[in-house]
């Protein structure tokens, strides 16, 4: 159960952040009605939402869940792949302060984006990719274990199409992950069954089981009856804005079990 998340509206700098998309600027009028959106199918999935005040200083700032993940009951901070992203950590790090017990971090030379950080029931998939290293991989392992909770990596250095680990792949609960093919592979040898993204429509592959709703980027029918036809209560959500910027779904939330 998702008690609670932070998210975070994208301030006036939005358009300043990092992305290789190629999709042309964002328009923030519509970021923010977007995101407005979104806090509200959080809502209504019965999640307290915890909204930190905009941050014009960084303009990533909107993708809080790169920030942090949540394990056992901790927080561990994270330490972006991107040096223009680590002056993120510490507004979130005071939010996580009235929030849970423990906070760790992780430190140089270590990096890691909480988007290479996979949740599923029995334990946390840690990906190395361009932005998260093997000495925050295995920093963010260690505290884990502390935490009493198992982790395992998976390198996706040889996929540039993924930014991030979440961005080919989501837990859909019950032993199922929705993944794009370059990584259905590693996902079956963990043990999980893949439900392949339908081809052209890898950016749903980023969707998020919010306790009774699985929430989805918008525009991508076959995701979304797949997914319905698996018994889900599918809650389609437009993305565009935060797509431009090379964000998923997910990492517009860090959410918060206890
Ligand atoms: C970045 O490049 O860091 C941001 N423009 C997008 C981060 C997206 N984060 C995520 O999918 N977890």
């Amino acid at each position: 159960m998702i008690e609670s998340a932070i998210v975070r509206p994208p301030s006036a700098t939005f358009a300043k952040g990092i992305t290789r998309a190629g999709l042309g600027p964002p328009d923030l009028a519509r970021a923010l009605e977007q995101h407005e959106g979104y806090v509200a199918a959080l809502e209504r999935a019965a999640v307290k939402v915890i909204r930190l005040d905009p941050d014009p200083e960084h303009p990533d700032s909107t993708f809080v869940e790169d920030t942090a993940v949540l394990g056992g009951s901790s927080a561990i901070m994270a330490r972006p792949g991107a040096p223009a992203r680590r002056g993120e950590i510490p507004s979130v790090r005071r939010a996580l302060e009235n929030l849970v017990p423990r906070i760790h971090a992780i430190e140089a030379p270590g990096t890691l984006d909480g988007g290479d950080v996979l949740e599923t029931f029995d334990r946390i998939i840690i990906g190395i990719s361009g932005r998260t290293n093997e000495d925050g991989a295995r920093q963010l392992a260690r505290f884990l274990e502390t935490e009493g909770v198992v982790s395992t990596t998976t390198d996706i250095r040889g996929f540039p199409g993924l930014l991030h680990l979440k961005t080919g792949i989501s837990f859909l609960g019950n032993g199922r992950v929705f993944a794009v093919e370059a990584l259905g592979s590693a996902a079956r040898e963990l043990g999980y069954t893949v439900v392949s993204v339908p081809e052209g429509e890898a950016y749903a592959a980023n969707c998020v089981v919010m306790n009774e709703r699985l929430l989805l980027p918008a525009g991508f029918p076959r995701s979304e009856a797949l997914l319905g036809d698996l018994g889900h209560t599918v809650v389609p959500l437009d993305m565009s804005e935060f797509r431009k910027m090379d964000g998923g779904l997910s990492c517009l939330s860090l959410r918060i079990m206890f």
